[in-house]
């Protein structure tokens, strides 16, 4: 069975994988499911990423969750020597950008869904102080990578730059950055931006996704106060 990427566009996670598959020139099929409805929870879905997340690939008796295993797995499936850039064979290259991989995975991403989480669950109607305040803390740990390098784990761009932007372009529609506290962050931020595959498979996805999460915060808050 050819690979099946499970996605939707607003989830940040799934328009990394989408935006490497761009970069790979791949022709795969892409389904959307709707994490919101739990679509993903059906029982086939459910015994082929029992994460029960998006996105996740499915190859028929091979599937795989988690952006960061898939990008890495098509990379390695797919990826010629043209794309070595992205994840160099290089020991210590490429375990620093498996460091970036791992803050995105661990940290960066973590962020954004406490913010997610409570906003889909109808209980958050604006950002928590302490939230915004573990967000900027990433922030400052991001401007202190790209302090040491051009990219946040290289002076070229490795597929770590792509996950962490997919998750930072939502996040920094939620929580701006400051220029002048972290300007090295900005402008890799605008750099990214300015990449074909960013405006061809993370730049619509995001505006939905930063969009739909203030409005239901304004819905959550309509809801609560109605409820008084
Ligand atoms: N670390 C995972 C995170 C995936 C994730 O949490 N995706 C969200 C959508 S953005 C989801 O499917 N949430 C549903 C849930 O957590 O049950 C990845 O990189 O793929």
């Amino acid at each position: 069975m050819k690979t099946v990427l499970y996605k939707t566009d607003l989830s940040p996670p799934a328009r990394a994988v989408k935006m490497l598959v761009y970069l790979l020139g791949l022709d795969i099929e892409q389904r959307d499911l709707n994490p919101v409805l739990r679509e993903q929870d059906a029982h086939e879905l459910r015994k082929k990423n029992p994460m029960r997340t998006v996105p996740f690939i499915d190859e028929g008796d091979f599937s795989l969750g988690d952006s960061h295993a898939v990008v890495l797995y098509l990379l390695d499936k797919y990826g010629g020597p043209e794309h070595e850039y992205l994840y160099p064979k290089d020991r210590r290259k490429r375990a620093t950008v498996n460091q970036i991989l791992f803050f995105d995975c661990g940290i960066l991403f973590p962020r954004l869904g406490a913010i997610m989480g409570p906003t889909f669950m109808g209980e958050m109607t604006e950002i928590p102080k302490e939230v915004v305040w573990r967000i900027k803390n990433a922030y400052s740990i991001m401007e202190g990578y790209l302090s040491q390098t051009t990219y946040l784990a290289a002076d070229t761009m490795t597929v770590a730059d792509i996950c962490a932007y997919a998750t930072a372009s939502s996040l920094v529609g939620l929580v701006p950055v400051d220029e002048k506290k972290y300007p090295k962050l900005k402008q890799w931020l605008n750099t990214m931006f300015e990449k074909e595959f960013s405006k061809k498979m993370n730049e619509q996805g995001c505006s939905d996704h930063v969009t739909y999460l203030k409005l239901l915060m304004e819905h959550n808050k309509h809801n609560q106060k109605s409820k008084l």
